[in-house]
């Protein structure tokens, strides 16, 4: 594979295989992650969890909607994505295809309803699996001082840490035996070759606990530190910001980023074309966290569900965005691809069971956005530009922009529903080069059509409708 260039030591781009089954992401790890170039996968919530047995409330539908996985119940590893031997095998196969692994972590509460579960854990609401008990868990009228026991502002310190999120029994991570509980799940699953975690509803644990919680953990197989990277949703008030949360793990999600992103290429509601050229400024520049600090993406299953940001039905829009990010270099970039859904509750593809189907990228049921061919070459121009520093931005005030990274690569996006012709300055030596959004430069030559680069670093290009253009010094042909 290719030896990222990042000097963070932990790079680089990830794929987010939200709700893939443990046998399903280990054969991509080997078949497409790796050869790829992706450095890490992200997978989802391992611990069991409720399983459902009749409807809800009436609001819902779907027996087994994807988010039965955010309600564990125990820190066993049988869950809708497979078996524990499944887990530990997927983590084995990944590693040896130079993909390491991080896994969902949900430390902030258990299942709120039903008793029934994947994994055949035995539970009742504040008592699992011989875990917790009542004790362990924040309460109505103590703690938490709602009158419902559940948040219901969420601008508000003590109900935001110690009140219900959506009803769920909420953990007292201050407590000891919460924390040794906690950290003896993550430390096995560190054991296991895991690297890091996505820690699940961060803001509702709060930076002291999160700390606390992070000095329990083992280093990884690899010898470093776990990558932790925090969710906390933007919006609230200074120390509920994911400003506030930089330091208490390696990385905040970058739930602002998306929006951004969102806004600059769609410009929701108007749905217009957006604009491009406000990307000059993406990142710390525009009021983002800092790029080291920040695990990036386009989307994740919460923000393309609820209008946060694009989504898969956003089309060549979507690969685009997937390519500007890519491109730019801000953050961990990560890449989110999942199932194809018409409600916000349904499930990904099952069984009656509810257990996880095998993923096929070639069935219109899942949505295989980490593989397509116009953002796996820009996953190599990410690893192949490496930090070199944005320069020589150009736009046409509009939708059309262009850059270089350093003198290592350079790229044009287009957002326009028309191609556009135009010399550019690459800065790059002259010569001819692979585009590798459309192509693989192998053995000298391009699978693909080539850029001319003059001798004085010009080129005539045309960059697509709603496309791009893209080539490092390594892509001569
Ligand atoms: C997260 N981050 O902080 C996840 O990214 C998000 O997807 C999770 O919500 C949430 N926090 C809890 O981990 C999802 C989903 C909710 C769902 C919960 C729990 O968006 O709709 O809530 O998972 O499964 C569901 C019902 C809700 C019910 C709740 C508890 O939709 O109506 O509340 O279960 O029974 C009474
Ligand atoms: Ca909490």
């Amino acid at each position: 594979g290719i030896t990222p260039l990042k000097a963070s030591g932990r790079s680089d781009v990830m794929a987010n295989l939200f709700e893939w089954n443990w046998n399903s992401v280990a054969s991509e790890c080997t078949r497409v992650l790796g050869p790829a170039g992706y450095a890490g996968v992200q997978v989802s919530q391992p611990a069991d969890s409720l399983r459902r047995t009749a409807l809800g409330d009436g609001s819902d539908t779907v027996l087994h909607p994807w988010w039965e996985i955010y309600q564990p119940v125990s820190y066993e590893l049988t869950s809708r994505m497979g078996t524990e031997a499944e887990f530990r095998a997927m983590v084995r196969t990944c590693r040896a295809a130079g993909v390491k692994v991080y896994v969902d972590a949900v430390v902030n509460h258990m299942t709120g309803q039903g008793s029934v579960s994947y994994g055949g854990t035995e539970y009742s609401h504040f008592a699992y699996d011989g875990l917790y008990d009542a004790a362990d868990f924040h309460h109505r009228g103590e703690e938490c001082s709602s009158s419902t026991g559940g948040i219901e502002d969420f601008n508000n310190l003590r109900q935001v840490r110690y009140c219900e999120l959506v009803g769920l029994a909420d953990l007292d991570t201050s407590d000891p035996h919460v924390r040794d509980t906690l950290a003896a799940y993550l430390n096995k699953l560190l054991g296991y070759g895991v690297s890091g975690f996505r820690v699940d509803a961060a803001k509702h644990v709060g930076q002291d606990d999160l700390i606390a919680l992070r000095k329990k953990l083992h280093r990884t197989v690899d010898g470093d530190r776990p990558y932790v990277a925090l969710e906390v949703f933007g919006g609230g008030p200074g120390s509920l910001s994911p400003q506030a949360f930089t330091e208490a793990g390696s990385a905040v999600l970058g739930l602002d980023a998306d929006i951004q992103i969102k806004n600059a290429f769609k410009s929701y509601p108007a749905d217009g074309t957006g604009s491009l050229a406000t990307l000059r400024d993406f990142g710390e520049g525009s009021g983002l966290t800092p790029g080291d600090k920040t695990l990036s993406f386009v989307q994740n299953h919460d923000t393309e569900r609820n209008g946060d940001s694009l989504n898969y039905k956003d089309g060549a829009t979507n690969l685009l965005a997937q390519q500007f990010l890519l491109a730019y270099g801000y953050g961990t970039p990560q890449v989110y691809s999942s199932f194809a859904w018409e409600t916000t509750d349904a499930s990904p593809p099952s069984g009656k069971d509810g257990l996880i189907t095998d993923t096929d990228c070639s069935d219109a049921a899942w949505v295989c956005v980490h593989a397509d061919a116009a953002v796996t070459g820009m996953v190599g121009f990410h690893n192949r530009v490496g930090d070199a520093a944005v320069r020589n931005w150009w736009d046409d005030g509009g939708n059309l922009i262009a850059f270089g990274r350093g003198r290592a690569g350079w790229v044009a996006l287009n957002n326009d529903r028309a191609a556009h012709t135009r010399t550019f300055s690459t800065g790059l030596p002259a010569g001819t080069y692979c585009n590798v959004t459309t192509g693989v430069a192998r053995g000298g030559r391009c699978s693909g059509p080539t850029v001319r680069v003059a001798g004085d670093g010009t080129a005539e290009v045309t960059v697509p409708a709603k496309g791009a253009v893209a080539f490092t010094r390594a892509d001569r042909v």
